[in-house]
């Protein structure tokens, strides 16, 4: 997510401060609105917003601390948050991009209950490590059983940044999970190339089975199975460190944002066996300190990427898909944390086939995380202000402008 304080804070200002590109050349992509939710509830620092699925009235936003909370996205009188999960003891979130991540329903939910969150956590040996759990709710309370929580996947991760951080299920019912490289700069532990570490991966995983010392399954179609020196749950690698990545509903494609370091910033079409070339490049350009693999293979293009004179951290959204914005259907929204642009794009067999367009700039509210209700309704969650430890931010209804 974020890649630099001090670079940032020296972005953010200008950034802010400009006024918001015209999108007036013919055929640009239609421009959007924000719209309050739950505008008396304060925040603390929320990095994603998920849906039950199958209901729109309930929607759970994450606190990177590690609260869970729901919300009634209609309810515009609503005050007091309704606590659905509270693991702040066992979340390590001291460092900015630290903390409970990211949280997936499973696609039963309505009927075994079971739910999926991705956070970091901190031994007694001061060790990080990034870790997958599952939990189950209990059907009478509508809350997560106590003791309910497995550990699926546990990634040791040396630094505090660069975490990954998105777990949700595709249309094939697999779950899906995007690591970082580690953290620090340059990707000191060579993760990028290297198919033996989870790290700078997209992982995907069966979780309705188990195999052999695995609580999870590895799908037969997965491509590195049976790859000598492979880890068999690795769907794509050559990631840096995907903050953000979601479904197209309609399509099934998997876009993800990446977040670079020293210069472009990329929205990807993750794909089965992609090596999206980290540390080698950042986004079409070489990377100076780039060490290829022993695997080799072509780096995948980004379908866009934009260079830090136009933001430092990109945060992925999703495709619209919704009735009710029928001119953007088919539109990739994404964002910068830090310039807090907002851009549209569409693209054709990978290719960008329209804009980038910017489709407003949020000035003082930070894009940390973009979610989808189940009728297609997109939101957007944001940092008041600064990406402060104890930044308050807001949920946002996003909407075609008027
Ligand atoms: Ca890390
Ligand atoms: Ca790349």
């Amino acid at each position: 997510m974020i890649i630099c304080i001090v670079l940032a804070a020296v972005l953010a200002l200008p950034a802010q401060e400009a006024p918001a590109p015209a999108s007036a050349k013919p055929g640009a992509v239609p421009r959007i609105r924000l719209q309050r939710i739950a505008p008396q509830m304060t925040f603390r620092r929320p990095v994603q917003v998920v849906f039950e699925p199958g209901d729109d009235r309930r929607m759970y936003v994450l606190e990177q601390a590690g609260r869970v909370l729901v919300v009634d996205p209609e309810d515009r009188d609503a005050k007091e948050p309704k606590v659905f999960l509270d693991i702040k003891p066992q979340v390590n979130s001291r460092g900015n991009e630290e903390g409970l991540l990211s949280l997936a329903f499973h696609p039963d939910f309505a009927k075994n209950g079971r739910f999926f969150t991705y956070y970091t956590a901190i031994d007694a040996e001061r060790r990080r490590s990034n870790v997958l759990s599952e939990w189950k709710v209990d059907a009478d309370t509508g809350l997560p059983k106590e003791g309910s929580e497995r550990r699926l996947i546990t990634v040791a991760d040396p630094y505090s940044n660069h975490n990954g951080g998105t777990v949700l299920f595709g249309r094939d019912g697999m779950l899906y999970l995007s690591c970082g490289d580690g953290g620090a700069a340059n990707d000191p532990v060579q993760a990028g190339q290297d198919l033996g570490t989870m790290l700078a991966k997209v992982l995907r995983i069966d979780v309705d089975r188990t195999e052999g010392e695995r609580p999870y399954g590895i799908p037969k179609d997965n491509p590195f199975v049976g790859t000598a020196g492979a880890l068999p749950e690795i769907w794509a690698y050559g990631l840096r460190n995907v903050w953000r990545m979601s479904f197209d509903r309609k399509t099934g494609d998997l876009w993800g944002g990446d977040v670079g370091q020293n210069a472009y910033e990329e929205v990807d079409l993750i794909v089965k066996g992609g090596n999206y070339g980290w540390n080698p490049r950042e986004g079409l350009h070489a990377f100076p300190d780039g060490r290829p693999g022993a695997f080799g293979g072509e780096y995948i293009d980004p379908v866009v990427e934009y260079p830090h004179s136009e933001g430092v951290s990109i945060t992925g959204g999703y495709v619209w898909r919704s009735a009710k914005a029928p001119e953007h259907d088919g539109v990739y929204l994404y964002a910068d944390l830090v310039s807090c642009r907002i851009w549209g794009i569409r693209a054709r067999d990978g290719k960008l086939s329209q804009g980038p367009d910017v489709l407003m700039t949020t000035r003082n509210q930070l894009p940390t995380s973009f979610g989808e209700s189940a009728d297609g309704t997109l939101y957007l969650t944001t940092f008041e202000g600064s990406q402060d430890s104890r930044a308050k931010g807001a949920i946002w209804r996003i909407l075609p402008a008027e």
